[in-house]
């Protein structure tokens, strides 16, 4: 056989404009807690209660980035990350949640910008990543409807500071978690524990979604793109019984259509809405906020870890709650019927089921529901027993396991036709990980706490060869 003859290598390889980044949180690394005028959030406050965070631990030194963003930049270019995905901390930008901005906030903001920009990282800006102004809380929350108003107020803060570099904005991250773990089981902060708040929540949540796109638009120059993103379940039923289904039905309601429906349809799900009727009639759902939720946007964020597998319960039997949300309670309103399993395969350190066909399963859906719509996979990545052995080396095979096998499913979704156009791994440094503390390390590069000292973990290198190359190692 000739050279000539042989058959082309099967591509594998992502597309040349694919976009290669990282992602982080602004409690999760900033520190600084009360530096510049920053006032308390409503993590600030919870982490500062006993018996909140594991081991007590609190924010605010975190990753220490506010004083270190500059050698974690040099690390983003080392890896040749294309894209870095961020979040501004509201008490920060507007300390008090409303009156005047904060200079000193915006500069750091300024700063972190012009730096990723020099080193050639597109700055990719999430406006809230839970850290609501306390003040804010003790007004009611999430449950107070003013409170998306005064999210409109500050993205259009943001927008005019920094929009002329920031390219991409994302209005929420994972607005399920900061409604229902945050108001339904309260393993997050503000630490609330009623159904009827989370809902209650949600809506407003989205409201400020809608709200904040509208004033990012109006104050982004044309071609700035608006996003949200959404950490959706991949929701398997355990078995085709009809019980099992409905169980799936419902919980796909309560995690995804609650979510897609409104936004892109200007309607929540009717069987979400009866579902949920024994605790609420959503009076709180005003006339024109579905119009103003369901403004158009220009991509949609996935946050992607593990799959959510069900079964229609038996009230006889009660299983352990395992839906990988750590507390006592359900953060799911009206999820009685329904038992949650582990999927099967091997577990990270917080114990979710590694299992990357959720993602492909997931990115084919949305394929389907949501025709053309751009999507990122805003954040994907695991937590393992990490530590820096006698040469200073930190070996995670593991990790580079999960990456290459979720950027599979990736490549796949995207062969049979899933736009996504990105991918930002989750996290670029260890954190503060919400209420485990710093006991869960998800960065591809090590964070010793105490010295402050970073060191690439062998999946940072990984990374950075699939970034080089835009393929995966066979
Ligand atoms: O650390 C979090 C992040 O803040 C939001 N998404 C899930 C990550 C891992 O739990």
């Amino acid at each position: 056989m000739t050279v000539e003859a042989l058959p082309s290598p099967v591509r594998t390889g992502f597309p040349a404009d694919f976009v290669w980044g990282a992602a982080t949180a602004a409690y999760q690394i900033e520190g600084a807690a009360a530096l510049d005028g920053r006032t308390p959030s409503i993590w600030d406050t919870f982490s500062h209660t006993p018996g909140k965070v594991r081991n007590g631990d609190t924010g605010d030194i975190a990753a220490d980035h506010y004083h270190r963003y500059r050698e974690d930049i040099a690390l983003m270019s080392e890896l040749g990350l294309g894209a870095y995905r961020f979040s501004l901390s509201w008490p920060r930008v507007r300390p008090g949640g409303q009156g005047p901005a904060n200079r000193a906030g915006l500069d750091f903001y300024d700063r972190l910008v012009d730096e990723l920009l020099a080193n050639g990282v597109t700055p990719v800006a999430t406006l809230y990543h839970w850290d609501l102004p306390q003040e804010l809380e003790d007004e009611g929350g999430w449950t107070d409807r003013d409170t998306a108003y005064r999210f409109a107020e500050y993205a259009a803060i943001a927008a005019e500071a920094l929009g002329d570099r920031v390219p991409t904005w994302t209005t929420l991250n994972e607005p399920w978690c900061s409604a229902f773990l945050g108001y339904g089981n309260g393993v997050h902060a503000p630490g609330r524990t009623d159904p009827v708040a989370a809902l209650t929540a949600h809506h407003h949540l989205l409201l400020a979604h809608g709200l904040g796109t509208a004033a990012l638009r109006s104050a982004l120059p044309a071609g700035a793109q608006v996003s949200l993103t959404l950490n959706l379940a991949a929701v398997r039923p355990l078995s085709t019984d009809p019980g099992d289904l409905d169980a799936a039905r419902r919980i796909d309601g309560l995690a995804n259509r609650i979510f897609l429906d409104p936004v892109f349809h200007g309607r929540y799900p009717a069987d979400v809405l009866a579902d949920t009727a024994q605790l609420t009639d959503w009076a709180f759902v005003r006339d024109g906020d579905l119009a103003e939720i369901s403004r158009p946007i220009d991509s949609l964020g996935i946050n992607y870890y593990t799959p959510t597998v069900v079964a229609a319960d038996d009230p006889a039997a009660p299983a352990p709650r395992q839906d990988g949300h750590a507390g006592e309670l359900s953060p799911w309103p009206a999820d009685r019927g329904v038992r949650f399993l582990p999927a099967e395969g091997s577990r990270t350190a917080m114990g979710w089921p590694v299992d990357a066909d959720g993602l492909y399963e997931l990115l084919t859906r949305l394929r389907d529901d949501l025709p053309g719509l751009p999507l990122l996979v805003t954040e994907n990545g695991a937590a393992y027993e990490d530590y820096t052995d006698p040469s200073g080396a930190v070996h995670d095979p593991e990790r580079v396991a999960y990456l290459h096998g979720h950027l599979s499913a990736v490549r796949r979704a995207m062969a049979d036709g899933a736009p996504v156009r990105g991918y930002f791994l989750w996290s670029l440094l260890d954190n503060f990980e919400w209420a485990y503390g710093y006991s869960k390390r998800f960065g591809i590069v090590h964070v010793d706490f105490a010295s402050q000292r970073r060191t690439p973990k062998d999946s940072a290198r990984w990374y950075a060869r699939v970034i080089r190359t835009g393929d995966l190692p066979q």
